[in-house]
């Protein structure tokens, strides 16, 4: 933890290189404020991630320090890709893993939009 309470983010996370373009994805969506691409191992039909463009690495750093416009933009890029995945009508779900009790691998925040299938329910 930085002295000023934020987490230290580390800039070589395989996250902030598909941002920097350093690494390929398969893009579903771009904007000002989130990037969306296919997970490179997936685990439903329809398995995407959606991670802010700031240097955030969990849900509880992004929502505790992000800028309401950079939160509210981010999760309006979650909804706009689940539409555009045709994964409204049926259903999905939104998942973010939060540090390692949780098995959190990448320090970039991210979101995990599972889909495509009847998903089972939920258990710890
Ligand atoms: P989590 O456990 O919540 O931190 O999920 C990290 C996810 O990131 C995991 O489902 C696999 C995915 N992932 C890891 N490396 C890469 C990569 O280089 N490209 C893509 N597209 N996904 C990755």
């Amino acid at each position: 933890m930085s002295i000023s309470g934020k987490p230290p983010y580390d800039p070589e996370n395989i996250f902030a290189r598909i941002l920097r373009g350093e690494i390929p994805c398969k893009r579903v969506h771009e904007d000002g404020h989130a990037l969306a691409f296919h997970d490179i191992a997936p685990q439903a039909p329809v398995h995407v991630l959606v991670i802010p463009k700031g240097e955030w690495c969990s849900a509880a750093d992004f929502h505790a320090g992000a800028e309401a416009e950079e939160v509210a933009g981010f999760w309006r890029a979650v909804a706009l890709v689940a539409r555009q995945l045709g994964l409204e009508e049926t259903g999905y779900r939104v998942l973010s893993n939060m540090g390692p009790d949780a098995g959190q691998e990448v320090g970039h925040f991210h979101v995990h939009i599972f889909g495509g299938r009847r998903l089972g329910r939920m258990v710890p």
